[in-house]
């Protein structure tokens, strides 16, 4: 058999990303109203701004933004974790980064599933941050024990899905048909289930532990909690939320309104009040959860180390100088003062090695070789021979990430836990290292600085 008969991971992960989305219109409606939305904001930008929309096209990201989104779900043990690396890597998503998400009251640590290379991303770059639940961290050790139990019995992974992952890695790939399957069992994994599979009074005692471990252990499955399209103006798309009377998220997340957006900035409308039957009981028992939300982020330039420490200190800034986090009052006004020590210039941000950035020659450039020669890339770009783009941060953030959980448990939901970050525990579970986002984002830099000289 000929490998050029399998459907390439790229068009597989798309095809996954499509059939997401469409089931998670149907379950919640008001995701739909927010594509749309955030489709209607991108066109007006790239309409009042040729020269971003100039910019997307040189760099392959102009195609990718109308299907680009995030999912995250939580799953309940190493073998959950172990198999959905399996399942993804069929459509080329790997671990990259580690969460420790219990600093912020929150019993998970995390990973995001995404493709790793500039072709990858350009194809696609759906994301999955995925989160284990810490057990350990339930306190009562006969909770904690009913509700390892209760996570071992159960099956999150279809047989057709799970027979057709190990013929992916025994095979080297799948095939179209084959392809088409994998999607479809695949799906039932993130599916929603109305039904919970415990007790009313067990979910009560699982929620009153955290209202995550409820959403962990209850179900069937790993439900997807949201899919997030990506704005390139989210302060515009928040208006528009309000405006279309939805119940965002009172701030955004991450750094303040920029000329040159860095990192990631998010919000979100709280979780639906959902229905749930407890079958269990022999009664018609229903009870309501909230699990899913909606949620819309926009993507700026992919710091360095240098720069996110930057980032990192001026947020602490601007949360500690209030004392209460980012829900005090004036918490708008202290981020914007506190990261006016951020350069907001492309030049300054890549000359102070603040960002990364890829390089390319411009017309000029590529009809003077000789000129390029061996000229520093800021002697070209002083020169009109090159431009410098920001990469895109394609990760997540720690603090944002808790801001959001937390947005969606009720809002109260403030205990620290004394848990440590534990890597290699998560690692473990999952049976592969996670890789380091910093060296992706070095990596890509590079390679466009090497494809200069080509
Ligand atoms: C994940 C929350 C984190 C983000 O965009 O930071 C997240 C969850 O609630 O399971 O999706
Ligand atoms: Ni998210």
């Amino acid at each position: 058999m000929s490998t050029t008969a399998f459907v390439s991971p790229d068009d597989i992960r798309t095809l996954f990303a499509q059939a997401m989305s469409s089931m998670y219109r149907t379950e919640v409606p008001l995701y739909g109203t927010l594509v749309d939305l955030v489709a209607e904001i991108n066109d007006a930008v790239l309409t009042d701004n040729p020269a971003l929309a100039d910019q997307l096209d040189r760099n392959d990201e102009r195609a990718r933004l109308a299907q680009e989104r995030h999912g995250a779900i939580r799953v309940g043990t190493a073998a959950e974790l172990a198999t959905l690396g399996r399942l993804f890597a069929v459509m080329g998503m790997h671990p990259v980064g580690y969460y420790d998400l219990s600093v912020a009251g929150v019993p998970v640590h995390s990973t995001a599933f995404r493709p790793r290379t500039a072709a990858a991303l350009a194809h696609n770059p759906f994301r999955v941050f995925t989160s284990l639940l810490r057990l350990e961290l339930i306190e009562d050790p006969a909770l904690r024990e009913q509700a390892a139990q209760i996570l071992a019995r159960r099956h999150i992974f279809t047989d057709e899905c799970l027979h057709l992952i190990a013929q992916a890695e025994r095979d080297g790939g799948l095939e179209e048909t084959e392809a088409r399957r994998f999607v479809l069992a695949a799906l039932e994994t993130f599916r929603w289930h109305s039904d919970a599979t415990v007790s009313l009074d067990t979910y009560h005692a699982l929620s009153k532990a955290h209202r995550l471990i409820a959403d962990v252990v209850s179900f069937r499955g790993p439900h997807i909690n949201h899919l997030t399209p990506r704005t390139l103006d989210i302060d515009a798309a928040q208006a528009g939320m309000l405006a279309r009377g939805i119940d965002a998220k009172a701030v955004v997340e991450g750094p303040p309104p920029r000329k040159c957006p860095i990192l990631l900035r998010q919000t979100s409308f709280k979780a639906l009040e959902e229905e749930v039957n407890f079958p269990e009981d022999g009664r018609s028992d229903v009870g309501t959860h909230t699990a899913r939300f909606g949620e819309i982020e926009q993507r700026g330039l992919a710091l360095t180390p240098k720069g996110r420490a930057l980032y990192d200190q001026l947020l602490n800034q601007a949360r500690d100088a209030g004392g209460a986090g980012s829900t005090g009052g004036d918490y708008t006004t202290r981020l914007a003062n506190a990261f006016a020590a951020f350069p907001d210039d492309h030049d300054t941000l890549r000359r102070e090695g603040l960002g990364y950035y890829r390089y390319a020659l411009t017309e000029a450039g590529r009809a003077d070789k000789a000129a390029v020669g061996y000229l520093p890339a800021e002697a070209l770009i002083a020169a009109g021979l090159a431009t410098a783009d920001p990469i895109v941060y394609e990760d997540f953030l720690p603090v944002s990430a808790a801001g959001i959980f937390q947005s969606n448990l009720g809002g109260e939901e403030q205990r620290a836990y004394a848990a440590h970050a534990n890597r290699e525990a998560f690692e473990q579970a999952l049976g592969l290292k996670v890789e380091d986002e910093f060296g992706i984002y070095q990596r890509l830099q590079d390679e466009s600085l090497a494809a200069l000289r080509g």
